[in-house]
């Protein structure tokens, strides 16, 4: 029992720094004339981009607190950020406000006034989905504090939440039947309660690439990319490849969708299912392993 959900915990930080590397050169190609056209490049050392070292700055602050705690995540990110990995602009200029001593609040509506509804704080939730798995509430509202220390905006909320649902329900269950089921009872907002209605109508109907991008979106929306990950995890997740390929396909935000699908389906594949070529050549994999073993003893105290 503890071996699979030491799996899955490494499945899910490991596909997601996968996702995020092997999405990362696709950022911004337009989507693919057809279906199967990219492969992925894991013959060579992939790095990774702002995605997982987000996620790291979350996973080590919550390693740190026992719970999301803002301000202490704020300060990780301040202080091991490396922003050639290309950060969002918004992202970008609210740490740098906080780094000056403007309140997280104030910052995070300076860029945005309404706050940031980027898909910023849902690349980067999946730890959280993890850790309190046996309490959907609690991944709630952790996941929102973990939201607004960048992205204050409702949907930019909405999606982090999610994503560490997914995650939630995902390990819990073992399975992709009934998950958006499950997010359709727990969604609030109106925008992606509609898309994960069209999510269920394309797993049954295999749609086009262009379909896809048109009616789920590719961008670096919350909205135009949480829910393109969710299917493309449903649609593909039997595979951890297949589910990469597909995001590569889809063009657009890459990298992103590709971490949040990879995190998905590598909490429901498991450490095993990932292609070891592509592991071998990933950054930091040690220190990957090293945390989710660490999420998952925090998880069991
Ligand atoms: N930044 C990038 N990629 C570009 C640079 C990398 C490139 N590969 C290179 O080679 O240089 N990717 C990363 O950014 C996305 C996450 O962004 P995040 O953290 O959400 O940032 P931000 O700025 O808050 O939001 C993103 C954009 O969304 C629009 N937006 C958000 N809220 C808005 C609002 N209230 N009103 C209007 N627009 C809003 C803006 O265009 C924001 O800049 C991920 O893709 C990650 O990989
Ligand atoms: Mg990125
Ligand atoms: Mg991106």
């Amino acid at each position: 029992m503890k071996d699979e959900l030491r799996s899955r915990f490494r499945g899910a930080l490991l596909g997601l720094a996968l996702g995020d590397a092997i999405g990362a050169p696709f950022e911004g190609a337009p989507p693919a004339r057809e279906k199967g056209t990219r492969k992925p490049k894991c013959d060579m050392p992939l790095r990774y981009t702002d995605d997982t070292e987000m996620m790291i700055g979350l996973s080590e602050s919550i390693l740190e607190e026992e719970r999301v705690v803002p301000e202490t995540v704020v300060q990780w990110f301040i202080r091991e950020m490396n922003p050639w990995r290309g950060y969002g602009i918004g992202t970008l200029r609210v740490l740098e406000l906080v780094k000056e001593g403007v309140e997280i609040e104030k910052a995070t509506h300076a860029v945005f006034p309404e706050g940031s509804f980027g898909n910023g704080a849902a690349m980067r939730v999946a730890p959280i989905g993890l850790v309190w798995a046996a309490d959907l509430k609690r991944v709630m509202t952790e996941a929102e504090k973990s939201s607004i220390t960048t992205h204050t905006h409702p949907l930019g909320i909405e999606g982090a939440k999610m994503i560490a649902l997914s995650v939630a329900i995902i390990l819990r269950t073992g399975s992709k039947e009934g998950l958006l089921d499950e997010l359709l009872k727990m969604v609030r907002e109106e925008v992606f309660l509609k898309k994960l209605l069209v999510a269920k109508e394309f797993l049954k109907s295999e749609p086009t690439l262009e379909e896809v991008v048109q009616k789920l979106g590719n961008d670096v929306l919350a909205v135009e990319s949480v829910v393109t990950a969710i299917y493309a995890f449903l649609r593909f997740g039997d595979s951890f490849i297949d589910t990469i390929n597909f995001c590569l396909d889809l063009g657009g935000d890459t990298d992103t969708i590709g971490a949040m699908a990879g995190a998905l389906a590598g909490v429901y594949l498991g450490e095993k299912a990932l292609p070891p070529t592509c592991l071998t050549n990933l950054e930091d994999y040690e220190r990957l392993l090293d945390l989710s073993d660490a999420l998952l003893r925090l998880s069991l105290s």
